[in-house]
This record gives structure tokens, C-alpha cells and sequence, in this order.
């Protein structure tokens, strides 16, 4: 079986607790790795200030080595901050208004693409494949290509592909684009983000799709597919089960006593729809008196990109939003929405999960969602939750048992929660045995697994 190479900008090298700490994508790459052998190539998430960083520290575990690679101070601003979360991330997530275009970063973007590819070629050989993660490193492949190598190389975008008329907003779409065409396959979250991505390529004679999910583009003949991440179900539950009886856990369940816990977890980032999950929190409260004190909404958001002014402006938004609304409808004994902006281990937030009568899954758009899947695994099967989630997400094309919303509508989010609530057992097993088969069927192994087969065949 031929080697892989992994590429994504940060690398998930396991520390000492064990790779499963890292959770389920990790995991899973860890997997495939370690049974084909193969080398994890990234950014190592430090600055080598304004000298050019020294050569790549490769660390060896078993038959895995995992390469790292330090950037400039001036490209972690200008290819990370800046290109990559400033324009790529907020396009991909329809949010036109938020998109900062500067010449400096879009040149420091194709700049570190093809120092990664001249940082990787030595490792490179022939029979390697090569799978490169997400929108950092979009023209990656173009630039092996640019140096000869032959190699199958895949591409797997995690988060939403927009349509024509979004992308074309961005002054270097043609390059993007480009950059694309030069994979053998690229893999979407959904069949949606396919369909746009070919729309993308046909709007403009960029380029052709012979058959379904085979196109041609640049002289390069290449395959798209739908790939929906999963996450490692079967483990997942079992962790869920013993994390019940974690004592912060347990801690958590006698100060909920005698109330409905409803829980939302996101980074915090202005795609998850966190201030509007406030407000039809709120809403929610505000018309259903009876529920009045006898509901707790717990939000764990642990901060994400502060260095980008947007993210630190919502850190300073949710924050007083959440204050407002438990002071106008708190009471002496009851603070309605208790919000942690830190990250909490994963075994007590798989105790979290299972302890929620309600997973509030709200986000504006997502490529997938794992905190939806992560939720309806961590269920007990006898007295599952209710996960409401947002019909933006990719993860809503696959959880049919949950109750969709949309996100935006207050109101209509309000209303979910309140059938969520009061939402008899027996619905509540059938809506989720539904959803946990899908996901123990369709967990990351078999996305993994699917994806590479793919890639393999010519
Ligand atoms: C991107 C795409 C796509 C969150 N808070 C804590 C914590 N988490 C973990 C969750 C989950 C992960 O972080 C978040 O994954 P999501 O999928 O929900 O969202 P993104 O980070 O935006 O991921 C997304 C994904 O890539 C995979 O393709 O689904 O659409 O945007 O695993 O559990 N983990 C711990 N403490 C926390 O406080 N331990």
C-alpha cells in the first residue's frame, strides 16, 4: 500500500496523555497513517519572528513521522490572521461584510503555500499520496505540480463551499480556483458544496464537468465528491458513559437538579450563531412562563482566533449579551444561561452532553458540525435528548431525527426549543436511535477510508 502524506496548516502530534485526546479527526488521521506509514507535515503554530525559520523537525513515532515547520512573524499575520481567516474563512461562510482584502496578504498566501511545498518536496516520493486539509493550503498542489511531482494528490475542504456570486466577490478567485483544479479529487462536506463549487467552475468558462463529479479545468482532468465527516461514534459513547460519573460532572448534575439542562458548545467564532442562540434562548423563556426557572443553558465557548479584531469584538459581544439577558430574567436563585469562555477536557464534556436534555446546535453555516454529532452519540439510549440544529450546517443533511431551524428566525429557534423541552420519551428514542445507527454507520474511519480509496483510484 502506497505511503501518505498528510498537509493541513496545524499538525495533531500526540502528547503524552495519547493521540485520543485530540479528539475524533485526529484520531482518525493518526489511523490511517500509522497503517499505510507516513509523514504529518504543518505549521508548528510558533513564529520564527523575522528570520526565516529553520529547517523542518521531523519527529518519528512508530512508522509516523510528523514534520514541522515554524513561519515568519509577517506571514502568521498576513497568511494566517490575515488571508486565511480574514477573507477565505469568512467567504466560505457567506459573510461578504466581513472579508478584509489586502494585497500583502493575498501575495503572503500563495507566498507560504509554495514555501510548504518546498518544505515537503524532500520528503515527497514517487508512490506517496498526498491528502492536503482545508483552506489554508489550497494552491499546494499547483505548486508540487509547478515542481514536477506526479503523485495523487486530495484535497478535503472542511468548511462550506460557496456559490459563484459569493466567491467571484473575492479579487482572487480565479487563482483559488486554479489552485483547486490542479487535485486529482477534492472532497466536500456535502453534495451542496459540490454543486456550488461546479457552479463556480462552469459560471465563467473556468471549466467543464464531463460527467457527474468529473471535470476538466487548466488542462487538468480531476474528480469532486461529497464526504461527510464523521466522528468515532462507538468510542465516543462509551466515553460519554464512563464520563458520567467524573466527578466536575457530577458536580454539574446536582446543581442542575430538578432543572432541564440545554447546552451549546462552539469556538467562538461569528459563524456558530451564538448571539442569536441567545436571543431565542431569551425568547424561548419569555414565552413559555412555566419554563420560567425550571431551565438551565449552559454555553461552553472556549475563545478562538483573538488576534483577529472581529473574534475579539465578539469575545466582548457574547459576553455582555449573556450578563444582559440573566440580569433581565435571573432571579435570586436562578442565573438562566451560565456561559464558560475557556475550553473544559473532553471527558467532562462528554459527561455534559449526555447530562443535556437539549444539544443547541445553531450555527449561521457550517461545513459539517461535530458538536451535533458529537451530542447524539454521547446520548443515553433509554432518555436521549433533543438535538436542535440548524439547517445550515452540513450536519443537517444527515441528522433527520433532529428538529431543524433556521437560525436566523428567533422565533421558529424559540419554538424548537420549547418542543425540545417537552418532547415525550418515546418520540425522543426514535427521533435519536434514527440518527445514532447513521452515525455509527458513517463514523471517521469509514470517511477516512472512503476518501482514500477514491483518491487512490485513477
Ligand atoms: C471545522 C468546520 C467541521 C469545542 N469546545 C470544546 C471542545 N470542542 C470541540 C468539539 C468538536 C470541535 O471542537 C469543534 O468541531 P466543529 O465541527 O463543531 O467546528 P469547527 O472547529 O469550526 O471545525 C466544521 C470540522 O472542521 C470538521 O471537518 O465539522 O464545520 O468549521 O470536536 O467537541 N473540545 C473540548 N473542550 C471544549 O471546550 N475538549
Amino acid at each position: 500500500m502506497s505511503r501518505l502524506i498528510i498537509v493541513s496548516n496545524r499538525v495533531s502530534v500526540p502528547d503524552n496523555q495519547g493521540a485520543a485526546a485530540a479528539g475524533g479527526l485526529a484520531v482518525a488521521l493518526q489511523a490511517a497513517l500509522a497503517e499505510r506509514g507516513g509523514v504529518w507535515m504543518g505549521w508548528s503554530g510558533k513564529s520564527s519572528g523575522d528570520i526565516e525559520p529553520e529547517p523542518l523537525v521531523l519527529t518519528e513515532d512508530g512508522n509516523i513521522t510528523y514534520a514541522l515547520t515554524d513561519l515568519t512573524q509577517t506571514d502568521v499575520e498576513e497568511y494566517y490572521q490575515g488571508f486565511a481567516n480574514r477573507v477565505l474563512w469568512p467567504i466560505c461562510h457567506y459573510r461578504l461584510d466581513l472579508a478584509e482584502y489586502g494585497r500583502k496578504e493575498m501575495a503572503s498566501y500563495f507566498r507560504v503555500n509554495r514555501f510548504f511545498a518546498h518544505r515537503l518536496a524532500p520528503l515527497v516520493e514517487p508512490d506517496d499520496i498526498i491528502w492536503v486539509h482545508d483552506y489554508h493550503l489550497i494552491p499546494l498542489a499547483a505548486e508540487l505540480r509547478q515542481m514536477g511531482f506526479k503523485n495523487r494528490i486530495g484535497f478535503f475542504l472542511h468548511i462550506p463551499w460557496p456559490p459563484a456570486d459569493v466567491l467571484f466577490t473575492m479579487p482572487v478567485h480565479e487563482e483559488i480556483m486554479r489552485g483547486l483544479s490542479s487535485y486529482d479529487l477534492l472532497g466536500f462536506q456535502t453534495k451542496y458544496d459540490l454543486e456550488n463549487f461546479a457552479g463556480c467552475l462552469k459560471r465563467e468558462g473556468m471549466g467543464v464537468e464531463n460527467s457527474p463529479g468529473h471535470f476538466s479545468a487548466h488542462g487538468h482532468n480531476f474528480r469532486g465528491g461529497a464526504y461527510s465527516i464523521g466522528i468515532e461514534t462507538a468510542a465516543f459513547a462509551a466515553f460519554a458513559r464512563k464520563a458520567a460519573a467524573h466527578s466536575m460532572v457530577r458536580k454539574a448534575r446536582q446543581s442542575v437538579e430538578g432543572r432541564d439542562l440545554i447546552i451549546g458548545v462552539d469556538r467562538l467564532d461569528y459563524s456558530k450563531g451564538i448571539t442569536q442562540r441567545i436571543d431565542a434562548f431569551e425568547r424561548f423563556i419569555t414565552n413559555n412562563p412555566a419554563h420560567h426557572r425550571r431551565v438551565t443553558y449552559l454555553q461552553i465557548t472556549p475563545k478562538s482566533r483573538s488576534e483577529v479584531p472581529e473574534y475579539e469584538a465578539m469575545q466582548h459581544a457574547v459576553a455582555e449579551q449573556a450578563g444582559r439577558v440573566n440580569g433581565a430574567i435571573g432571579t435570586v436563585d436562578w442565573v438562566p444561561i451560565r456561559y464558560i469562555n475557556r475550553s473544559i477536557s473532553r471527558p467532562v464534556l462528554a459527561g455534559l452532553y449526555r447530562l443535556a436534555k437539549v444539544g443547541l446546535v445553531t450555527p449561521l453555516r457550517d461545513g459539517m458540525n461535530l458538536v451535533a454529532k458529537e451530542y447524539v452519540a454521547a446520548q443515553d439510549p433509554d432518555d436521549p435528548g433533543v438535538l436542535v440544529l440548524s439547517r445550515f450546517a452540513g450536519a443537517a443533511r444527515e441528522l433527520k431525527g433532529a428538529l431543524l431551524v433556521n437560525p436566523y428566525d428567533v422565533d421558529g429557534t424559540a419554538n424548537a426549543l420549547a418542543r425540545g423541552i417537552n418532547m415525550p420519551l418515546e418520540e425522543r428514542r426514535e427521533r435519536w436511535r434514527g440518527m445514532m445507527d447513521h452515525l455509527l454507520e458513517n463514523d471517521v474511519s469509514r470517511w477516512c477510508d472512503t476518501f482514500l480509496t477514491d483518491l487512490r483510484a485513477e
